[in-house]
């Protein structure tokens, strides 16, 4: 049977692909989807499979009709191709990128002619019978669904910006290539970082056992995946560049951060120059999410017109719930009524909705990079008060790595997103060093800011942050061990807004967490007074009911 996560990506998929979509069966999930999207004379599709652990494994998938279609040679380079893309993407939902993938690189790798299946007419009737179907849309209350939330944070910006000297350093590994050049990364690279929040035990008398530590000031730090990806030239979206490709490997992304080069020593293409305005870089760059999402949009158009629903299946294409859909349709003042008239819309309406959209589903923090070169102090000044403290975070990516590297080699003591460090044991070229990084970066800007990006990334669209317990007294973890009972507040879940409490139990039941088994029996929180009181199953989390104990039928819980 599929897990919660994949019943979700099902239902996802099914309302994209639509007619294109067909079940083969339940357990295993198993379907096929057409590529509509192929420069070929013939049908295509690809069948998946999803193993239990997907999408911790990648899925099977099969080219049923290969041979009609493709040569042998083109299904072999196609299937290898498709197989990395889903290794990228392990730990999420990969299918509707996989499916994007192949129907591009049929695009690339097979001339039209290799083809020889002729067009399903059976398709065109199905497409006039929707023509004569049209229905206006309703915008009925959708229900919020709840459940985890893997929390991605995509890096975007242009060459040579520092991207993936970020990525370095907030994953603290040095993964990822980085140049002086542009293009110098290609593939996305994915990591795993960690932002923090406040942790419940620092009303405690005692520190609790926080499964990835606290941060030096007592915070809890929690993992997020952190996205690296190639830079962005402006008109990438029709092709410059390396093209808008990189942009669909964003659509996992929960948050964007985008990498300025603050210093204004490279050009809008990331090649070096002089009093270059990192302004432009923001506009151009919003302007780029714009063009990708309205240009898909508006390749469907025709399609769209005859059935207004498919706006909103459209919009669900970037990972969006029917709840961010419809308020970014409220937000563009796009009414039911409205909706129903998509006949008379100019194109200004569409272009309202993507921008109310963007909003919404893809908040944008700006990271003023490279502030320890001499020429960002005034355009920090500058950016940060145009686009305001929420927005903006002055940050120095290299001066960070630098400053991990000093403490692996043992020459100073630094706490991670600390304003000072102490010096050991360095030979006096690299005390230089350090004490021009404590001046012109810790000491002015309270660090170098890379753990403070990531909180303040996080913070633009939320999660609840719900803790489990098996005890509401001691406040000691649910677990299978004895051990792992005797550990408190250990585990902490990052919820969608909007999770009720059946939700979390079945978050709770089901992997990866898996921490809890059986029925839902009753569940119990704890008031700020200590007070505890039960809690309905339709119980929506939230900040001050999210320490929980759940009893279940089985008794190990
Ligand atoms: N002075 C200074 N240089 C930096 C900083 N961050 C990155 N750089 C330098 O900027 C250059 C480009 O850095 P990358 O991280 O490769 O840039 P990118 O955005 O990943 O570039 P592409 O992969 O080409 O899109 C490298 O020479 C880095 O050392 C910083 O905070 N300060
Ligand atoms: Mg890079």
């Amino acid at each position: 049977m599929a897990n919660e996560d994949q019943i979700e990506e099902l239902e996802a998929l099914r309302s994209i692909f639509e007619n294109e979509f067909t079940d083969i069966s339940k357990d295993p999930p198993c379907f096929m989807i057409k590529l509509q999207d192929v420069q070929i004379n013939g049908a295509i599709s690809l069948k998946f499979t999803l193993p239990t652990e997907y999408p911790d494994i990648s899925p099977v998938i099969e080219i049923p009709i290969r041979n009609q279609v493709l040569s042998a040679k083109n299904h072999r380079k196609l299937m290898g191709f498709l197989q990395e893309k889903c290794e990228e993407s392990l730990g999420m939902g990969m299918i509707f990128s996989v499916v994007d993938a192949a129907q591009q690189w049929i695009n690339e790798n097979v001339s039209p002619d290799t083809s020889e299946q002729p067009r399903d007419n059976k398709e065109l009737d199905k497409e006039e019978k929707i023509d004569s179907d049209l229905k206006p849309i309703k915008f009925e209350e959708p229900k919020l669904t709840g459940g985890r939330w893997q929390y991605v944070i995509g890096l975007v910006g242009k060459p040579s910006a520092g991207k993936s000297t970020f990525f370095n350093a907030a994953t603290t590994l040095d993964l990822a290539k980085t140049g002086a050049h542009p293009f110098t990364t290609i593939e996305p690279n994915i990591g795993k970082a960690f932002f923090s929040v406040p942790c419940p035990c620092s009303n405690l008398t005692v520190r609790c056992d926080a499964a990835n530590g606290h941060d030096f000031k007592g915070q809890r730090y929690l993992p997020v995946l952190l996205k690296d990806v190639a830079g962005l030239v402006p008109g990438a979206w029709e092709g410059k560049g390396r093209g808008n490709r990189f942009l669909n490997d964003l659509l996992d992304a929960d948050v964007l951060i985008h990498i300025i080069d603050a210093s204004g020593t490279t050009n809008e293409k990331g090649e070096e120059t002089v009093d270059y305005d990192p302004a432009n870089d923001v506009q151009w760059l919003k302007e780029e999410l714009h063009q990708w999402i309205y240009q898909n949009v508006w390749a469907k158009w025709e399609n769209i017109v005859k059935r207004p629903q498919k706006l909103v299946d459209m919009f669900t294409g970037y990972h969006a719930n029917k709840a961010t859909i419809y308020a970014a349709l409220r937000n563009a003042g796009v009414t039911e009524s409205e909706l129903s008239k998509i006949k008379t819309w100019d194109d200004k309406v569409l272009h309202r909705i993507v921008d109310c959209f963007l909003n919404i589903r893809f908040p944008i923090l700006l990271v003023l990079n490279k502030a320890d070169k001499e020429t960002a102090t005034d355009i920090i000044t500058r950016l940060s008060a145009e686009f305001g403290d929420n927005y903006t975070i002055p940050v120095s990516a290299e001066r960070e790595c630098f400053l991990q590297k000093m403490e692996k080699e043992g020459c100073i003591k630094y706490n991670r997103g600390s304003d000072s460090f102490d010096i050991l044991d360095c030979p006096s070229f690299i005390f230089t060093d350090l004490k021009k990084v404590e001046s012109s970066i810790l000491k002015r800007y309270g660090s170098t800011n890379i753990h403070n990006a990531l909180c303040q990334a996080v913070s633009l669209r939320e999660p609840v942050y719900a803790f489990p317990v098996h005890c509401l007294d001691t406040l000691q973890s649910v677990g299978k061990s004895h051990v792992e009972k005797s550990q408190i507040l250990r585990d902490c879940i990052m919820l969608k807004p909007g999770t009720n409490v059946e939700e979390f139990h079945s978050v709770l039941c089901h992997y990866p967490v898996s921490l809890l088994s059986g029925d839902f029996v009753r569940a119990e929180t704890v008031n700020t007074d200590g007070s505890k009181r039960p809690m309905k199953k339709d119980e929506v989390l939230n900040n001050s009911n999210n320490i929980m104990k759940i009893m279940t039928t089985k008794r190990s819980s």
